[in-house]
């Protein structure tokens, strides 16, 4: 075996034993050792996509679902950059990736050697670990290094050692030959073998990692969890406000319902339902007499919240709030955290909820869900009015509409602004976005990845703007995969007429608005994705079970206009303040 491959084959088979089952790549030369070590991995099922952005975010997608690393692969030089974006949504959203970067050899660096750029440390402070693993040459040892690497990757990734989740970067050095050649079993010291010397590039007995990482056992502060049990239990008017990235939201839920105070949660925490979810929250407190009114004396915070500027804008006033983070993660936007417990938020709400007895009736609480049945009916009639579609109809029916067991990405832009603004409670979904970084890019392969390591089925709500940045992420390249995407398209960035932009009519539309006039007819078409429109709202159910039905990739379209949908959104707000005044 020469050094690459049996470099390569050593990784991988290190990754396998340690618990990887995903992983992907976009076509390369350099990259081939780990390409047909991936491929001949059963452990591993592998995925390849045309690009380097697709099959990052792809991965993404997996891991952010599975919750265990997933790997992608590169070649070297600019195809390398193009997984940069995927890594800094995997940072920012702590989700676990291994990335392995194909590289030349030391000597062909920094010397107009083609396809080589500076590849160490590409992704900066966006990686959890690098490792310039180097280039295999047969030094003793070597084979135990090599796994040793990939057992500490995997920890790293796997946020085993202390810190959060997030993506790793092994830089691999590769020399010719590239593909396997008919050489003897390759040993690591050939000729220098000494007593207890690893020499061999075989792993562990019985299939074992290399390195068996103990993670820690993360129990919450048991002080701390008395002490925040007391402060709940002495405070009538508290909220729980829960934003993205919570791996368990329902002991969260159960803290607000046994507190009696109103929850206030994202729809990708997770945590919208049960009896506290306050599903209009947004709108409410738009309405100064009602924030007024109902601003708490505390407020305990998990997961990165940030859709909604009345929630931060509430979180900014004043208000004390304890905020809760696995990792000591500085979730702090408008700098109004007053204390942050270092704890898994799921695990110490349990345990502050096992401290409390149910507080039963509260004036505070009738109050905000009196407040929640006023401004539900009034956002329902306002969107209910005719049979055009709008955006935030759109959302709210797509969120009601889909099977228990489903999962549904949420588009950046407006669709998970949208959701958040009209979505009624519910269980039974799973709920994701790319939020750490908020990009428009990779959503249609995240999506894809999402739906391939979800058992259920799977939904997606795009701008068109999205879609079409990441129109690659159609190309499955023959992966069986059942996803809904439906595409709210209102020519351009939506969300644009929303912001101060809006009022500069002289750039508007070339700047902001960027309408495309593209049909997405054919970009399905040029995908060979199914695609049907929806014309009229209330056939909205059909169309996406008709979609499910097709089976594959399904795009359903429903054209709005950005104008009108900004109108839209002021009547939102105004519908609900007209509605609580006339109570
Ligand atoms: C990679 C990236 N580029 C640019 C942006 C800035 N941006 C935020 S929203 C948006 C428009 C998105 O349009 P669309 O997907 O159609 O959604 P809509 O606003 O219409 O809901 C843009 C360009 C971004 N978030 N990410
Ligand atoms: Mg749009």
């Amino acid at each position: 075996m020469n050094p690459s491959t049996a470099l390569a084959r050593t990784l991988v088979d290190e990754f396998a034993r340690c618990g990887l089952t995903d992983a992907c790549l976009a076509p390369g030369s350099r990259s081939a050792p780990l390409a047909l070590a991936l491929a001949g991995e059963r452990r591993i099922s592998l995925r390849v996509r045309l690009d380097e952005r697709s099959a990052s975010f792809l991965a993404l997608g997996m891991a952010k679902v599975s919750g265990r690393p997933a790997a992608v692969t590169s070649t070297s030089g600019t195809a390398a950059a193009n997984l940069h974006p995927a890594v800094i949504e995997a940072h920012q959203s702590r989700v676990p990736l291994i990335v392995l970067t194909a590289d030349r050899p030391p000597e062909l660096r920094d010397t107009g050697a083609n396809q080589t750029i500076d590849q160490l440390k590409l992704y900066g402070s966006a990686v959890r670990w690098f490792c310039e693993v180097g280039a295999p040459d047969a030094h003793p040892g070597a084979a135990a290094g090599w796994r040793s690497v990939a057992a500490r990757a995997w920890a790293e990734a796997a946020g085993l050692l202390g810190g959060p989740p997030g993506p790793v970067h092994l830089n691999v050095a590769l020399r010719e030959p590239l593909v396997p050649t008919d050489e003897p079993p390759f040993t690591a010291s050939p000729g220098a073998r000494r007593k207890g010397e690893i020499t061999s590039v075989e792993g562990r007995p019985d299939g074992m990692p290399w390195t068996r990482v103990k993670a820690p056992a993360g129990d919450p502060p048991l002080g701390e969890v008395e002490r925040l049990a007391a402060a709940v239990a002495r405070t009538e008017r508290g909220l729980v406000i829960v934003g993205d990235g919570i791996t368990a939201p329902g002991p969260l839920v159960e803290l607000a319902e046994v507190a009696g105070w109103p929850l206030l949660a994202e729809p990708q925490s997770g945590a919208r339902r049960g009896g506290a979810a306050i599903s209009t929250a947004a709108l409410l407190l738009r309405d100064g007499g009602f924030r007024a009114a109902h601003t708490p004396d505390l407020a305990v915070v998990a997961g990165k919240v940030g859709l909604s500027r009345s929630v931060l804008g509430l979180l900014a006033s004043g208000v004390p709030q304890v905020r809760i983070d696995a990792y000591g993660g500085w979730l702090d936007p408008v700098r109004s955290t007053g204390r942050l417990l270092v704890g898994e938020p799921g695990r110490l709400a349990a345990a502050v909820a096992a401290r409390l007895s149910p507080r039963g009736a509260s004036t505070w609480l009738a109050s905000w869900q009196e407040a929640e049945r006023v401004a539900r009916a009034a956002l329902d009639s306002l969107l209910d009015a005719g049979e055009e579609p709008s955006e935030p109809r759109t959302a709210r029916d797509l969120a009601a509409t889909i099977p228990d067991g489903s999962l549904l990405l949420a588009g950046s832009s407006m669709p998970v602004r949208d959701l958040d603004l009209a979505m009624r409670p519910r269980s039974g979904v799973r709920i994701i976005g790319n939020r750490g970084a908020s990009g428009i890019d990779g959503l249609v392969s995240t999506a894809v990845g999402a739906a391939l390591a979800h058992p259920g089925p799977a939904f997606a709500l795009l701008g068109d703007l999205s879609l079409l940045h990441d129109q690659n992420g159609l190309l499955v390249c023959g992966d069986l995969v059942d996803l809904v995407l439906l595409v709210v398209n209102n020519d351009g960035g939506g969300i644009f007429s929303l912001l101060p932009q809006a009022r500069l009519p002289a750039h508007f539309e070339r700047l902001f608005g960027t309408p495309h006039g593209v049909d997405l007819a054919a970009v399905a078409a040029t995908a060979a994705c199914g695609h049907r429109r929806v014309r009229c709202a209330p056939d909205l159910p059909a169309g996406i079970q008709a979609a499910r039905r097709d089976g594959g990739i399904q795009l359903v379209e429903v054209r709005t206009d950005r104008a009108v949908n900004a109108a839209l959104h002021e009547r939102m707000g105004t519908a609900v303040s007209t509605a609580l005044a006339g109570r």
